[in-house]
């Protein structure tokens, strides 16, 4: 790895008084303290935070149990809980008529508010019509659905009943929806007749007919109706109706008692192999570990309106738009639109609209607003914010400042939240009643959270250093397995450094302890907040008939945080033209999806490879980076003449 600049001191950024004034950690001793003690004691600060958030049908009789040599981590043994309880049931005598879910549809203004005592009722329906389906605990169900209500319900629907929810972001092709759906065995798909966003139908249902043609495995389609276009094909042997189906339910449901450590739910993440990975997490210590972080990141309070406009087919969207605030009975905002429609004020249209207090969102598109100026910030009233929130890659320091100058007007406290879906929740962030803020950095360990840094031999470093970032103990919001492949698991997060989680980041930590995320060390991309893995681009690409080869990398890009840059070689006879261009690019919108769209495709003779075979991506990435005069050593490619020529059809491209 590369190593990164600061030799002087960041400037640091104070607290902001009026965050810190009456926040859940107030100032950095308290947080050292409590860092401390979940350090010395995690199990007696989990038994207590998993009580703290919590409701339990049965307390549970031993905090933790296990760790990373053969994976067989579980917390909180012998309880017994529901996670749709925990998000409705338990706020419903305190909270019953206070808004659970605030959503915002495609087009600006037109909302509805559910309470939690609607989605007591509307979840409850949909559980039963599961149930009357067949759906048992422990079955999976997929979930290809808009950013509805009904898609959050649907989700405690499922926990509500036992079935493990594999939601599968409404961006992803039919094809990437098929492999999800046989991993994952998933005998029952939620979705809707279509989708709507920044002024666009999405044909969802359309989508998941192509996705299952043939995949016998797929019992039921239940379709939500979002458009209600006459034209969505309806197959009455499979579909189902929610419409007319929802009326005929009962409007309660009995919570199955789940064991803290059954799984709640899959969610497929990339990896460096081109098959995505069902990351599995279990009820009890997801639950905890997404509620307290909620609750201490964005420093929840009772009155607070609070915005996460990611997606819920993403860990972002489950833990923080779902599970995290509504375990902790707050109020949620559901946006279903993008930043930019109908223009770039959206994000603070909603704030002036609804008041709202804490507000998340990514660096892509902070960065896509910056673009367009202040004014479009500055029409609208943002008194009411207090904590900004970024996740997904690192945030530049350019980025930084704007949300931090011209959206919070220096009076609000950006929390950087580092993150994986392995992780299912924060594990860096600055508390913002406690931390103060470094432009860049994604601040101090998160509860129960031992960040170690190793070097290339697995060696630990201490103080001022960069290396592999790894975690050197257990905390309850670790995913348990990779679905159906635990070896994987072992493979991927416990075999590179035995005895510690390996994140597959690289990190530097400064003087004052602060983390600072470089970015992957294995071959996995963060493009616009969105994670992809090289390979599943390259197999995309090689499925095409006119592709010999193709090798993928990352580099810098001005908005993307980074780009997807693709080099290939064609089949004798055919030509790079633009038409072939843009075949390649229809490819892989079509094998994986449209946020997969490459951003450079370079035609090249050959792909620089060792004398074994081994394509030498370090060179590749290089000249993707513009640092061609950097390459360094060629000598051991088996032909050193092709890196010239590379080179020249780049800039051409360019
Ligand atoms: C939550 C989420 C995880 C990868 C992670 C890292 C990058 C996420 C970051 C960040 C720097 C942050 N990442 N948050 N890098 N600063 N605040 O994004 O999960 O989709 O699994 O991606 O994203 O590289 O390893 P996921």
């Amino acid at each position: 790895m590369t190593s990164t600049k600061p030799t002087t001191p960041e400037k640091v950024y104070s607290v902001v008084p009026r965050v810190a004034k009456d926040a859940h950690i107030k100032g950095i001793t308290q947080y050292k303290k409590e860092y401390q003690r979940s350090i010395e004691d995690p199990e007696g600060f989990w038994g207590e935070k998993a009580r703290e958030a919590l409701s339990w049908f049965h307390d549970f009789d031993v905090a933790h149990y296990g760790g990373f040599d053969n994976g067989d981590v579980a917390w909180f043994l012998g309880g017994k809980l529901n996670a749709s309880v925990n998000c409705i049931d338990r706020h419903i005598v305190t909270r019953g008529d206070k808004t659970a879910i605030l959503w915002e549809s495609d087009e600006p203004g037109v909302h509805r508010r559910i309470t939690y005592k609607d989605l007591l009722t509307e979840t409850c329906k949909i559980a039963n019509a599961m149930l009357t389906q067949g759906v048992r605990k422990g079955d999976t169900v997929a979930i290809y659905m808009p950013m509805i209500p009904e898609l959050i319900m649907t989700m405690l629907a499922c926990t509500r009943i036992g079935a493990i929810h594999s939601i599968v972001f409404a961006g992803f092709s039919a094809d990437a929806l098929r492999d999800r759906i046989i991993d994952a065995q998933s005998k029952w798909v939620f979705t809707a007749d279509e989708g709507k966003r920044g002024g666009r139908t999405l044909p969802l249902k359309k989508t998941v007919d192509e996705a299952i043609h043939g995949v016998h495995v797929v019992k039921n389609v239940f379709v939500f109706k979002r458009t209600n276009n006459p034209k969505v094909p309806f197959h009455p042997k499979i579909d189902l109706d929610m419409t007319k189906i929802m009326p005929l339910m009962r409007p309660y449901c009995p919570a199955e008692w789940m064991d803290s450590e059954d799984y709640m739910f899959i969610l497929y993440t990339s990896g460096s192999t081109g098959k995505p990975k069902g990351v599995a997490h279990t009820t009890g210590g997801y639950l905890t570990y997404a509620a307290t972080t909620c609750k201490y990141t964005f420093d929840l309070q009772e009155d607070d309106v609070y915005a996460c406009v990611a997606d819920c087919g993403w860990i972002t969207g489950h833990s923080y738009i779902v599970y995290g605030p509504l375990c902790n009975g707050a109020t949620t905002v559901m946006f279903e639109s993008t930043p930019m429609y109908p223009d770039c004020g959206r994000y603070w249209d909603l704030v002036q609209r609804y008041g709202i207090t804490k507000f998340y969102t990514a660096p892509t598109a902070i960065r896509a607003l910056m673009a367009h100026g202040k004014e479009f910030v500055k029409k609208y009233n943002r008194s009411t914010l207090k904590v900004l929130g970024t996740v997904g890659e690192p945030i530049n320091p350019e980025a930084w400042k704007w949300y931090y100058e011209v959206v919070g007007e220096k009076k609000c406290m950006i929390v950087d939240t580092y993150w994986q879906t392995e992780t299912g929740g924060h594990i860096g962030v600055g508390l913002p009643g406690a931390a103060p803020m470094k432009a860049g950095s994604c601040g101090l360990p998160f509860f129960g959270i031992d960040f170690a840094i190793l070097d290339d031999q697995g060696k630990e470093l201490e103080g001022v250093t960069e290396g592999r970032l790894c975690i050197k103990s257990p905390w309850p919001g670790l995913a348990r397995t990779v679905y159906g492949d635990h070896h994987r698991y072992l493979s991927v997060y416990m075999a590179p450094h035995p005895g510690y989680y390996f994140t597959g980041d690289g990190a530097r930590r400064d003087a004052d302890g602060y983390y600072w995320i470089t970015g992957r060390i294995d071959d996995v991309l963060s493009t616009s907040g969105h994670r992809i893995g090289t390979a599943e681009v390259e197999s995309a690409l090689v499925a095409h008939n006119v592709v010999t080869e193709a090798a993928v990398v990352g580099f810098p890009h001005r908005v993307k945080g980074e780009g997807i840059c693709c080099y290939i070689t064609l089949i004798h006879g055919v030509d790079g033209t633009n038409a072939v261009m843009k075949e390649l690019t229809q490819q892989v919108r079509s094998i994986i999806g449209a946020f997969a769209t490459p951003d450079i495709i370079v035609f090249v003779p050959s792909l620089p490879k060792t004398r074994s075979g081994k394509i030498m991506r370090r060179i590749l990435r290089k000249i993707a980076h513009g640092e061609e005069d950097s390459i360094g050593d060629v000598s051991t490619l088996a032909d050193p003449d092709v890196v010239p020529a590379i080179i020249a059809n780049f800039k051409h491209v360019l």
